[in-house]
Order: structure tokens, then sequence, then C-alpha cells
């Protein structure tokens, strides 16, 4: 227990030091120390990229700062990826996910995205700064049980209404269940754009589609 707080506090501080090498040292010592790839990014680089926010906020960091930050997570989800997925596993429903027009974001969504493969969903993943046709159009071609999108600025937040609008309006959306995420969303806003769920994290969404996927069969 200790060792395991140990490690995950220096995945964290190695991110906050934007040290990748650091955080790819920490990541292999978690593994070998057994410690689940999922708190790892929870309990760790997560936690470093929110104290990263922070000093970006404070003015104590710089945009070339997040950006290192972020490519620091990137490099520990290359380490931990395979342990994420279980793998193996037989396709139990599909899922259209991506990144909200005008948002760059994509570490959370992306492992959303890993998250919900490892469970068993066939992924379709649209990427970054997808616009509400885009969403319409996989929809129309993949015809997936749920759509997922991500964002994570106050000012892109609002796409995800015009994609639940858009779906409305090409008789789409009764046909999928729709999740949003993201830091700046909530339940109460997936309520007001007439979104199907809100989920804090990626074990939270996995668990809704889950849900979802089962009251089906
Ligand atoms: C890394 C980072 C960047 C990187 C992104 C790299 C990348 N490839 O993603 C770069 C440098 C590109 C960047 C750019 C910018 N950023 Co930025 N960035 C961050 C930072 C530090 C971390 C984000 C992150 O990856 N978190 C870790 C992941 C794991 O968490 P997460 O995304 O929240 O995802 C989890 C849950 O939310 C949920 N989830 C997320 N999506 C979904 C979707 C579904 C379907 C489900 C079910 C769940 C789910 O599950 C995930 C896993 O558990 C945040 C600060 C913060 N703490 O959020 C700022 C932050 C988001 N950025 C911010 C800003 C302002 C910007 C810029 C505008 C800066 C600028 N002046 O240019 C640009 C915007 C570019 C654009 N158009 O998108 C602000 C946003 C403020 C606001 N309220 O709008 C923040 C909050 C920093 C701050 N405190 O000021 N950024």
């Amino acid at each position: 227990m200790e060792r395991e707080k140990a490690i995950l506090e220096k995945l964290k501080e190695a991110i906050v030091n934007l040290d990748i090498e650091g955080v790819r040292e920490a990541c292999r010592e978690a593994i070998d120390a057994g410690i689940p790839a999922y708190k790892c990014i929870s309990e760790g680089m997560a936690k470093g990229l929110d104290m990263v926010g922070e000093k970006y906020e404070k003015g104590e960091y710089f945009l070339a700062d997040l950006v290192v930050a972020g490519e620091a997570m990137k490099e520990g989800m290359k380490i931990l990826e395979p342990w994420l997925k279980e793998g193996g596993v037989e396709s139990i429903g599909k899922v259209v996910i991506g990144t909200v027009r005008g948002d760059m974001h994509d570490i959370g969504k992306n492992i959303v995205a890993t998250m919900l493969s490892g469970a068993g969903f066939e992924v379709i993943d649209l990427g970054v700064d997808v616009p509400p046709e885009m969403f319409v159009e996989a929809v129309r071609k993949y015809r997936p049980h749920v759509v997922g999108m991500s964002a994570l600025l106050t000012t892109t937040m609002i796409e995800m209404e015009k994609v639940v609008k858009s779906l409305e309006e090409a008789g789409l959306r009764s046909k999928v269940r729709i999740i949003i995420g993201g830091a700046p969303v909530s339940r109460e806003y997936a309520e007001k754009i007439g979104a199907d769920a809100y989920a804090r994290d990626a074990v939270e969404g996995v668990a809704i589609c889950k849900s979802w996927v089962s009251e089906e069969h």
C-alpha cells in the first residue's frame, strides 16, 4: 500500500514537473508493482494534469507547458494501454465517440474509448474538432447504440447541444443513447441539452454504456 501510494505520487509529480522520462519510468514501476492501469491514470497522471491546469490559470505555466504535460500523459498511456484493454472479448455494442467542434482535447476521450473497447464495445473514434454533421453521418453509417461526446472548454460545450439537435433533425435521435463528459459539463447540463447521461469519468461512462446494451438484450 505504501509502495503504491509512493508510485502514484511519483507519477503525479512527474506530470507536474513535465518530466516525460519520469512519467515513463513511474508507469513501468506501477505495472511491475501490479497497480491497476486505471488507478495510474485517475489517481496519478490526471491529478498531475489538474495541478498543471491550476498552474496555468495562475500564470505559473504557459501554453507550451500544457502541451508538454499532455504529451507526457500520452507517453504514459502508451505504456499503460495494453493493461487497460483486457482484449479478446466479442463486441457487445457499438459506440461512436468524438471531441466536439472547436475542441482539441483528446486525452480523456481516448481513455474512455480505450476502456470501452476493453469492455467489449466496438468503438468508432471520430477524433477531435468533430462538427455536428460528422456525428450525424457516423450514426447513419455505423448505426451505433451510443454516441459519446467530450468537451473540455466552456466555449465548446454548447456544440453538444447542436449535435443533439442535428440528430433530432436527421430523425436519428431516438435510435441512439447519448452520453457526454469532460470537465465543464455536468448531469444538469446533460439534462438541459437532451442528452441521456453524463459521466464523471471513464469508469462511470463504461458502466452506463454497459447498462444500456444489457437493457436491450
Ligand atoms: C492537456 C491540456 C491541454 C492540451 C490538450 C492535449 C490533448 N491532446 O488533449 C493542449 C495544450 C492542446 C490544450 C490546449 C488548450 N487548452 Co487545455 N488543458 C489541458 C489540461 C491541463 C488537462 C486536460 C486533460 O487531458 N485532463 C486529463 C483527462 C484524463 O481528464 P478529462 O479530459 O477530464 O477526461 C476524463 C473525464 O472528464 C471523462 N470524460 C471526458 N470526456 C468524456 C467523454 C465521454 C463520452 C465520457 C463518458 C467521459 C468523458 O472521462 C475522462 C477519463 O476519466 C486541462 C486542465 C484540466 N485539469 O482539465 C486544460 C484546460 C482544459 N485547457 C484550457 C484552455 C483554456 C486551453 C486553451 C484555450 C489554451 C489556449 N490559450 O490556447 C487551448 C484550447 C485548444 C482547443 N481548441 O481545444 C482550460 C479550459 C478552461 C475552460 N473552462 O474553458 C483548462 C481547464 C486549463 C485551465 N485551468 O485553465 N490544453
